[in-house]
């Protein structure tokens, strides 16, 4: 199957490939609406129909301000996320910001120190990128296989979104970077002052100041006014109520950097600094938690991901392993973005067990769990990216599967 438009050939095509036509049994009766009664008045501001339920899943915390929700991937169609459904990751809670108060200051290893207002940033030339976030944790429960059983819980700190704003080398040729200068030091303006080291070279190659999300103000969640944004970098380092950029001949060593989002390995050294993520993906449907109603046709579907560019490829197992096969990755297939991938597939009442793994373009191929582990052992709670497994069961429910 070509990539792209699903139309009635296509459907066709997805019958024949598993023997049996996608829609059978239909009849003509569409639902009427009393054509005398009006519908609802106009708003200034958009909602979802009172229909739709799907939520973020907030982790309990006894601190609710250094908490986490999550992205309900199950619910999700298409590559992007809403804002008011992306996940959320804070250390001191969502300060709140008023953005003709807000300033960026940039000094350091600068030969003009900068402290600009939002309105100075939002006049320069700015650039919009579709791009995946995620958490450097997302997914982190699955190195105890003790992990939740459905895909919100355990996979949804992760979203899409488009990113408006300035390229960071634009403010840092203004600001005349000194030849020592090899650090950029982010630090954000909520209570825990967070702040993340991110080398001169990725400041220079992509990272963004954005302002916008899906084309409107960033939501406060996500950083509002100002947050900065490396495309394929775990999230952390996306720093969010960016107020001070420091330039630096050395990292900081933070505490996000050192104590957190690092990986202790089986010979008691750390990994730091790893910075990009891995290739990843993940089946939303059929997924833990959901039940097929009956046998039959079903479109199974899911997301992938890689910090390094795009997803190439992405390949399915409906046995356990046995075999697998190429999704088709559903277009616009974005370097660094969600990317969706679907396989036409007969539920024919057996137990088994589904997987899908990601390969990007630069060949690098989605590990199982027991490859993970074999090289990083089990210190790990981060940068988990390993293959997920899901068990459809002969009543249809679709449960987690360990290990
Ligand atoms: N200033 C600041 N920036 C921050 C954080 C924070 O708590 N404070 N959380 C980080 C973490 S751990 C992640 S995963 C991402 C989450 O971004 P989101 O809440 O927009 O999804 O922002 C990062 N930037
Ligand atoms: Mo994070």
């Amino acid at each position: 199957m070509k990539h792209g438009r699903p139309n009635r050939r296509q459907l066709l095509q997805m019958g024949a490939a598993v023997g049996g036509s996608l829609l059978a049994g239909q009849k003509a009766l569409a639902l009427e609406t009393d054509p005398r009664k009006l519908g609802q008045p106009l708003g200034p501001y958009g909602e979802r129909s009172s229909f739709e339920k799907a939520v973020r899943w907030t982790r309990e915390s006894k601190t609710p301000e250094t908490g986490s929700s999550f992205t309900p991937l199950h619910d999700s169609v298409g590559i992007l996320t809403p804002s008011s459904l992306h996940y959320e990751r804070h250390h001191s809670g969502i300060p709140t910001i008023d953005p003709a108060k807000h300033r960026l200051v940039v000094h350091g290893l600068v030969d003009r120190p900068l402290s600009l207002s939002m309105a100075e940033i939002r006049r320069l030339p700015s650039l919009t990128r579709i791009l995946v976030l995620e958490c450097g944790g997302n997914s982190g429960g699955e190195w105890g296989a003790t992990t939740g059983t459905d895909v919100q819980r355990s996979y949804g700190l992760v979203s899409g979104s488009e990113w408006t704003g300035v390229p960071l080398s634009l403010l840092l040729a203004e600001a005349g970077v000194q030849p020592r200068a090899s650090w950029v030091i982010a630090e954000g303006a909520d209570a825990c002052r967070m702040m993340r080291s991110i080398p001169l070279a990725k400041a220079m190659e992509n990272s963004l100041l954005a302002y916008g999300q899906n084309g409107e103000a960033m939501r406060p969640a996500q950083g509002y006014p100002l947050r900065l944004i490396n495309p394929g970098w775990e999230g952390n380092t996306n720093v969010k109520w960016l107020h001070s950029l420091k330039l630096t001949d050395q990292p900081y060593m933070a505490r996000d950097e050192t104590s957190k989002y690092s990986d202790l390995m089986p010979d008691g050294k750390a990994r730091i600094f790893t910075y990009a993520m891995e290739a990843k993906s993940v089946i939303t449907f059929p997924s833990g938690g959901q039940t097929l109603p009956t046998r039959g046709l079903y479109e199974l579907t899911g997301l992938a991901w890689s910090g390094r560019g795009r997803i190439e490829r992405v390949e399915v197992t409906t046995n356990g392993g046995r075999t697998w096969v190429k999704a088709e990755l559903q277009e616009p297939r974005l370097p660094i973005a969600l990317t969706r991938f679907r396989l036409a597939w007969r539920f024919d009442g057996q137990d088994t067990i589904i997987a899908s793994r990601a390969i990007d373009e630069t060949g690098y191929v989605q590990p199982t769990r027991a490859a993970l582990i074999a090289v990083r052992g089990t210190n790990s709670n981060y940068h988990y990216n390993g293959i997920k497994f899901w068990n459809v069961r002969a009543d249809g429910r679709v449960t987690n599967v360990e290990g």
